[in-house]
């Protein structure tokens, strides 16, 4: 491995442990995920002009966290609006066998919640994972309305959703409260836009069978946060407000080595096996 990626898992490391350790909520099944909700209308990026080639570059091969360089990290359970914006969504790619869906919720001044995406199956050049599903195409975009200003949003995964329905596991971006207490969503801010990436696979890395805490089956994780990636634009104004409001969490340094070994087992366990995700 060069050195300057291994430098790089360190950095995207200490963003996975350091964004959650404070953080206690509500359970994730208190997000009420709607099963009668419908896709709604996908852009595609010569009808947005949104362009997604940027981004790319942080998505992660299979089992790689993601990198930090040149990102500012975010703590994506406070993505709290200062300005009214038309707030949309646009897919970046998917490195994932399963299925997965997205929702969001918009509490405070808005408040609102609905579906993103029902089927996150990438098609054509460029898509990390080619396991299933040619649901959309990188830059596609989602509208969520406008959203005004006092109004924090929220993401959640619905994991194989399409294929489970209301047996699937949802992870949101509270660590806390997700089925497994473990964190699956990391958060970036980049060219005034915010990247968000999901793990989809319940359990600890490569934990396997019933997770006695639960009663839930631990599905071999690889941890690679690169099953769904996505890009919020909520206006560069309230972007530069949530990287104001970001404080580096001190603790990082502690645990930042285990995880960047931890990335690399994932990748030679995924280079084995290719259909868990
Ligand atoms: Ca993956
Ligand atoms: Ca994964």
């Amino acid at each position: 491995m060069k050195p300057v990626l291994f430098t790089a898992l360190l950095a995207a490391s200490a963003t996975l442990t350091g964004l959650f350790s404070q953080v206690e909520a509500a359970s994730a099944a208190d997000f009420n995920w709607d099963s009668s909700w419908t896709q709604p209308t996908v852009y595609n990026k010569s009808q947005t002009g949104f362009n997604d080639t940027p981004f790319q570059e942080f998505v992660q091969a299979e089992s790689v966290i993601l990198p930090n360089s040149g990102q500012f990290k975010l703590d994506p359970t406070q993505l709290n609006l200062k300005y009214d914006y038309d707030v949309s969504v646009y897919f970046i790619n998917e490195g994932a066998g399963y299925r997965n869906q997205l929702a969001f919720d918009a509490v405070g001044t808005t408040n609102k919640s609905g579906l993103i995406f029902n089927d996150i199956s990438c098609q054509g050049t460029g898509c990390v994972g080619d396991w299933g599903g040619n649901a959309l195409k990188l830059g596609d975009g989602v509208k969520l309305g406008n959203i005004t200003a006092g109004t924090q949003l929220d993401f959640w995964l619905r994991s194989d959703g399409l294929n489970r329905g209301n047996d699937a596991n949802i992870f949101g971006t509270k660590t806390a409260s997700n089925p497994d207490k473990l964190q699956h969503t990391v958060a970036y801010a980049y060219n005034n836009y915010i990247l968000l990436a999901f793990e989809d696979l319940y359990g600890d890395l490569r934990a396997s069978g019933i997770d006695s805490a639960t009663g839930k089956l631990n599905e071999g994780s690889d941890r690679d946060f690169n099953d769904v990636v996505v890009v919020l634009d909520i206006g560069e104004a309230n972007v530069r407000g949530l990287i104001g409001a970001t404080v580096p969490e001190p603790s990082v340094t502690l645990s930042m080595f285990a995880l960047g070994a931890v990335s690399m087992f994932g990748l030679r366990r995924r280079r084995q096996n290719r259909t868990s995700n």
